[in-house]
């Protein structure tokens, strides 16, 4: 049975291609996109969701726009990483697929309260903000989700401050909420998605399979190097996000380890960074995992797999 994910996001460069994953590998049931605003405004990645959609003709699966402002802190977006629209680099089809009419917060709430108890399997590649708000609203959906798999954090490496990765540092009282929920949580970060490279065999990849949406991609993963090159000194683009979704299609693509974690609200220098406690023999309530190793060539044939699909 293929597993039944939301995946809520901030499209994004790396999310478009989780989406694209999502969406087109056999394992995975995509039942709603969820936006939150992150690397761009709400209305922009809100936007850059749905142009994706109408790229890949996914006219099946709810659209819905969620918090346009994390819990506490201002917006925050990455424009050096992900340009001005969120999603620079290429040209995207006009946004035809239609936005729902109800909050992503109340599809989230909606979608769970409706689905079988343990199946529907909770996806973040952007700030935490509408998760937590649906944890809130609706407490009983931590016992009913099947399970938490998300983007963010990293244990020892960061990207927007010396100590936090940026979809934690955008919204960490969001993070807070839902790192401490309750239910089975796994978190993909830094330490494992720095490894996820867009090098020069990838973009040929691309390039031979030769679809529209493949060369979209292409074009993408060019400005995203560019962009990674000024700001972080990298020579080839991370591409997180699709790390969870390549992980839930087949375990085998990343290990990953129990600890506790928790996220650091008030240090002076350290707000938004993911503490994983690695020291202690782990109890045995403790529900959060963290991915520590990526088997790159497994993770880039599914990407590859679903590029040829979407074709
Ligand atoms: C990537 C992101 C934000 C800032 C930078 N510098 C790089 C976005 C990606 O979409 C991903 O979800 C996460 N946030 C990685 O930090
Ligand atoms: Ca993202």
């Amino acid at each position: 049975m293929a597993k039944k994910i939301i995946l809520d996001c901030d499209p994004g460069h790396d999310d478009a291609i989780a989406l694209m994953l999502a969406y087109a590998n056999p394992e995975i049931d995509l039942v709603a996109v969820t936006t939150v605003a992150g690397n761009q405004t709400l209305t922009k990645v809100t936007n850059n969701a749905r142009s994706i959609a109408t790229l890949i003709g996914m006219k099946d699966v709810p659209i819905a726009a969620g918090c346009d402002r994390p819990l506490v802190n201002e917006i925050n977006v990455a424009d050096e990483i992900h340009g001005d629209s969120g999603i620079d680099g290429t040209e995207l089809p006009k946004p035809e697929v239609p936005l729902q009419d109800i909050h992503a917060v109340d599809l989230i709430i909606e979608t769970i309260m409706n689905s079988p108890e343990k199946t529907i399997t909770l996806v973040p590649t952007g700030a935490l903000t509408n998760i937590a708000m649906a944890a809130r609203r609706e407490p009983k959906i931590v016992d009913r989700v099947k399970e938490v798999v998300l983007m963010g954090g990293g244990y020892l490496e960061s990207n927007y401050s010396a100590a936090a990765e940026f979809n934690i540092f955008v919204d960490p009282e969001a993070a807070r909420v839902v790192f401490n929920a309750g239910w089975k949580l796994t978190m993909v970060g830094l330490d494992v998605t720095h490894k996820a490279l867009a090098t020069p065999d990838v973009l040929e990849e691309m390039e031979k399979i030769n679809t529209v949406p493949s060369i979209k991609v292409k074009e993408l993963m060019t400005f995203f190097q560019k962009m990674y090159k000024e700001s972080q000194d990298f020579d080839y683009p991370p591409v997180h996000d699709p790390v969870t979704v390549a992980y839930l299609i087949d375990p085998s693509v990343m290990e990953v380890v129990k600890a506790p974690i928790d996220i650091e609200l008030h240090g002076e220098l350290t707000r938004g960074m993911t503490v994983v406690d690695f020291n202690h023999i782990v109890a045995s309530d403790c529900v959060t995992y963290v991915g520590v190793s990526l088997d790159k060539q497994k993770f880039w044939d599914l990407v590859y797999d679903a590029l040829r699909k979407i074709g």
